[in-house]
């Protein structure tokens, strides 16, 4: 049986219904010219709407590890993404830092963070240990190459038991160090060095996942490989998609959604339970 909590720093999150995690993105060039104030009194603004709408973790990137993106330094994420955090964890609400960086691990778990989303699992020199310090919950992603590149020719022998492996180990690798299995969440990485249909046979497969022993996390929000099988090309435009493939993730066992359409999906889960 997978753990009905996720041990978080100083919080407890009952997974024993499924949990909506919310899409938070800082990213100065999403907003009009308003300056760095701006843009993140944007994205506090947008994460206090998510938590309204009924999310229960928000998750805030500045846009590091986004598929095909650039790196980002250590300053600018830090800007970006530490006085969010601050101020959404002052409201009281359950944050996560979608970072890859160590220094921004420890920064955000200093300002309030309960949570560190890493789609590098941790790998990143530095990283393992700054998470164990932090005492915050981890997501481990599976990611097959680097953001850059991963989507040019993603391969593999065996799909399912490779991130079955690979996610195996980087947990093992954070219990080693002495982190609780209880803070630790896994998640197959839906878009990341996946093909279209190695991604929907992800989804097919979460039971299979749940063998591993830890909750999963899945996140397919308006991600393409709903595109490529629809035909719908605009990601806002990927709304039933989205709502339906986390819905059936949940069906088949995964503990929390990582969505940017809160309101919608909160409303599937009620009819779900
Ligand atoms: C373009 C494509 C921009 C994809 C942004 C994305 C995941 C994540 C992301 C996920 C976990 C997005 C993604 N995806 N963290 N961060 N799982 N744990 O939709 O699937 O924001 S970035």
């Amino acid at each position: 049986m997978v753990q009905k909590f996720w041990q978080c720093r100083d919080r407890s999150i009952d997974l024993s219904s499924p949990k909506i995690m919310g899409i938070v993105n800082v990213t100065p060039d999403s907003f009009s010219d308003g300056g760095k104030y701006y843009s993140s009194a944007q994205a506090i603004e947008h994460g206090l709407q998510l938590a309204e709408e009924g999310a229960d973790i928000l998750d805030i990137g500045g846009e590091s590890t986004r598929p095909g993106a650039e790196e980002v330094s250590v300053h600018s994420e830090l800007e970006r993404v530490i006085p969010v955090i601050e101020a959404l964890s002052a409201r009281g609400l359950v944050v996560s830092v979608d970072t890859s960086k160590p220094e921004v691990m420890t920064a955000a778990a200093q300002v309030g963070a309960q949570i560190i989303n890493d789609v590098y699992a941790l790998r990143r020199d530095g990283a393992l240990e700054a998470a164990e310090k932090s005492g915050c919950g981890v997501c481990l992603m599976h990611m097959q190459g680097e953001p850059r590149t991963m989507q040019k020719n993603p391969v593999y022998t065996d799909l399912l038991s490779e991130v079955k492996s690979f996610l195996a180990e980087r947990a093992r690798a954070l219990t080693d160090l002495g982190v609780s299995a209880e803070k630790i969440v896994l998640d197959p990485g839906f878009g990341f060095g996946k093909t279209a249909s190695q991604n929907f046979e992800l989804l097919a497969k979460t039971e299979d996942f749940l063998s591993l022993g830890y909750p999963l996390l899945y996140g397919m929000s308006r991600k393409s490989s709903l595109g490529a099988v629809t035909g719908i090309t605009k990601a806002e435009e990927r709304l039933i998609s989205s709502v339906t493939a986390h819905l059936l993730a949940v069906e088949r066992g995964a503990s929390i959604v990582r969505v940017h359409d809160v309101k919608q999906m909160k409303e599937a889960l009620t009819i779900y339970k």
